[in-house]
């Protein structure tokens, strides 16, 4: 038996705040920021996935959130990567761990498009 990704995914966020949370204050902080990938936000507002390409390092969480009005969702084009129908202000987040570019769309909405760059 193997978790999904999102599930993973969906805990990686929340447990890396919790570490930079714990370090605040401490000289641990530099050594984290410099030893891990940043993370990175896409938003997706009036029907637009923003910023339409996002480039990260191997190892960044990007975490999509919904501001519109109506549902919508992340789905990787070649399956790696699929979000539930995210309601207004709910969030969905994936952890890259290999270089690539990763396409994806709205599944409710195939015209909205985007890129993940992971390198
Ligand atoms: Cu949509």
């Amino acid at each position: 038996m193997t978790r999904k990704n999102g599930w993973v995914a969906g805990l990686a966020a929340p447990v890396m705040i919790a570490v930079m949370l714990l370090s605040a204050g401490s000289p641990r902080v530099a050594a984290i920021d410099q030893g891990s990938a940043a993370n990175a936000e896409v938003k997706i507002d009036n029907f637009v996935f923003g910023p339409q390409t996002l480039t990260v390092p191997v190892g960044a969480t990007v975490t999509w959130t919904n501001k519109d009005d109506i549902p919508h969702t992340t789905v990787s084009t070649d399956g790696v990567f699929k979000s539930k129908v995210m309601d207004t202000d709910e969030k969905f987040s994936y952890t890259f761990t290999k270089a690539g570019t990763y396409s994806y769309f709205c599944s409710v909405h195939p015209k909205m498009t985007g890129k993940v760059v992971v390198q």
